[in-house]
């Protein structure tokens, strides 16, 4: 084995590729917000997973002047102290989804009996517009694959609007009773129950009725609260609504972040990590061609009332410190 493992080496060695060169981390010490500023990331989602923040993000890619969405690979960042951040390469590509043509939107990774599984957006390529698919990794940072060989959700399953970008960005939570849910949509917040092998839908898709919602949901619980956090209006603020249910009903509670400087997206996630509460969100603020298809992602302290609501999210250029 050692032999195998030496020649292995040396083969590589003498193409010019070594194992470490085509899978080198890259250390980012952030300065301040925006937090990753050789590339524009955006649609942020959090894992907290054995002491370290996992962050996953799409990966804006239009050329210079051009406003549309181009997106074709997911990206994934580790941290122990929430300003160190270590690159790990790119963990899932929309070509990963055979059944799917492009588009790489927002996701969210869960953890469950030591397998991460990752909903994301795409559009599908037979089945007019927008798509989820769930891939599969036996790591937090992957890499993952396809975990059903077929979306999740298509949009001929979502009929209570006829827009095609209906079935975008997945939330996902597990319960305390171990029930998983999937949230998800544009126009339509809905949800569905997750069978326990986490690719398969257990049980009729529904809604929750929410003032303004746009998309983006988040699902995180604080202290015994449910929180909903979603995109609202457009361009978009983010508000949110609690309950002591994840299946609702849910009561409004207001703005929690005003529009993100130069985007039209705001697209949060809410953790908390070492005693501290995090609000994950991006805007356009990395010149030279910032902007609502050139994003990135920020980071700010998010803080609760002795009651449970949430104080208003204060967007910093300084961002946040080392933790813990
Ligand atoms: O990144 C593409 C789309 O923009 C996401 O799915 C939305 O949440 C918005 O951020």
């Amino acid at each position: 084995m050692k032999k195998l493992h030496i020649l292995l080496c040396a083969a590589l060695a003498f193409s010019g590729l070594t194992a470490s060169a085509q899978k080198a981390d890259t250390v980012i010490h952030s300065n301040g917000n925006p937090i990753i500023r050789h590339q524009y990331t955006a649609d942020p989602a959090a894992l907290v997973y054995k002491g370290n923040v996992y962050l996953y993000t799409g990966h804006d890619e239009a050329p210079v002047k051009v406003n549309s969405y181009r997106m074709h690979n997911w990206l994934c960042f580790s941290s122990s102290d929430m300003v160190n951040w270590t690159e790990h390469p790119s963990p899932l590509n929309v070509k990963d989804f055979a059944w799917a043509k492009d588009d790489a939107w927002a996701g969210q990774v869960i953890e469950r009996d030591g397998k991460f599984y990752w909903y994301v957006a795409v559009e599908h390529g037979t089945i007019h517009g927008k798509a989820i698919g769930v891939a599969v990794a036996d790591r937090p940072e992957g890499p993952y694959k396809d975990a059903r060989g077929s979306a999740i959700i298509t949009n001929d399953m979502t009929t209570q609007t006829k827009i095609s970008w209906d079935d975008i960005d997945p939330t996902v939570f597990i319960d305390n009773d171990g029930q998983a849910y999937l949230i998800w949509g544009n126009t339509v917040c809905y949800y569905a129950k997750l069978k326990k092998n986490m690719i398969e839908l257990d049980g009729d898709i529904k809604t929750f009725t929410l003032p303004h919602y746009t998309e983006a949901p988040w699902i995180h619980k604080h202290k015994g609260w449910y929180y909903l956090s979603y995109a609202y209006e457009f361009p978009e603020k983010t508000a949110y609504a609690m309950s002591r249910k994840i299946t609702g009903p849910w009561e409004y509670k207001g703005i929690l972040n005003e529009i993100a400087g130069n985007s039209n997206t705001n697209h949060q996630a809410i953790i908390d990590f070492k005693r501290k509460s995090y609000f994950i969100y991006h805007n356009g603020a990395i010149t030279p061609d910032a902007g609502s298809f050139h994003r990135s992602v920020c980071i700010d302290y998010l803080y609760y009332n002795p009651d449970g609501t949430i104080k208003r999210v204060v967007m910093t250029s300084e961002g946040v410190k080392p933790v813990k």
